[in-house]
């Protein structure tokens, strides 16, 4: 009998196609593998609702953590937001389960530890923070996401601001810091402030804009990897093993990558 495997999929944003290539050619076993996501399951692709029936289909096989797609379509679901231009939701939207779809999204972390060495973060981890401080603080979201004040929760997100971060946050500016953090950042200016202008490759981009695992970061442990998505620009250039980035822009008509845990090696269709 073979091994179980590990896959970590990029920004697969709807593109049912794709994953069905990528887990036919890792011959994904859903009885045997597990298969986790770094966010924005869904959005600019041609099928996001075959996506999301496919992965809750997955039951515990599956897990992600939450992008900025992803809360973005739950506050189009409660009226907050209406649907951007190019998202191809409607379907989705229109689904006589999209209950049971709301309800599962909102049990997904912003941050979660895939495996020992592993954590998983849709946009980066911000650099005062250790991966431990980083999954407090997703916990510290999540339980508002799973409880009753999640669509208050969702209402408030919206804005750039605070962009920096202080211990002693509270209430919406805190939450606001956490989810720009973990679902948006991309860039940091000198004193570490978020700034989300930007979404080009680093070579690109003004000298007083840093990629955020540039800067360095004294609580984070050497032994951990940090695997995230949202920056499809950076086409996975990181220059540093400890930073995998899994956004290779396959709905913009590049590559669809995964992270092959096991072998520590790359899986990748192309669109
Ligand atoms: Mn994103």
């Amino acid at each position: 009998m073979s091994r179980s495997q590990t896959l970590i999929v990029g920004d697969i944003q709807g593109c049912y196609g794709g994953l069905m290539k990528l887990l036919e050619k890792a011959h994904f076993d859903d009885k045997r593998d597990t298969l986790f996501a770094v966010g924005d399951l869904i959005a600019r692709g041609e099928d996001s609702l075959a996506t999301v029936q496919f992965l809750m289909k997955l039951g515990d096989r599956f897990s992600t953590v939450l992008g900025n797609h992803d809360l973005h379509f739950l506050a189009v679901t409660q009226g907050l937001k209406k649907a951007k231009k190019n998202d191809r939701l409607t379907p989705l939207l229109n689904h006589r389960h999209l209950p049971e779809i709301i309800h599962w999204f909102r049990q997904f972390p912003l941050a979660l530890q895939a495996t020992k060495h592993h954590t998983l973060i849709h946009a980066g981890l911000y650099p005062s923070w250790s991966t431990d401080k980083l999954l407090a603080l997703s916990t510290e979201i999540s339980d508002k996401l799973k409880g009753p004040d999640w669509v208050t929760l969702l209402k408030n997100m919206y804005g750039d601001g605070p962009d920096n971060w202080h211990d002693d946050l509270s209430d919406i500016p805190r939450e606001r810091f956490i989810i720009n953090a973990c679902t948006r950042m991309r860039f940091l200016r000198n004193n570490q402030q978020l700034e989300f202008a930007s979404k080009s490759h680093p070579s690109e981009a003004s000298k007083e804009l840093h990629p955020w695992f540039t800067v360095s970061n004294p609580f984070l442990d050497p032994q951990q990897r940090i695997v995230f998505g949202h920056w499809a620009a950076l086409e996975g250039e990181t220059g540093s093993s400890q930073f995998i980035g899994l956004d290779t822009g396959y709905v913009w008509g590049n590559t669809l990558t995964a992270l092959h845990v096991e072998s520590n090696s790359y899986l990748c269709v192309s669109a």
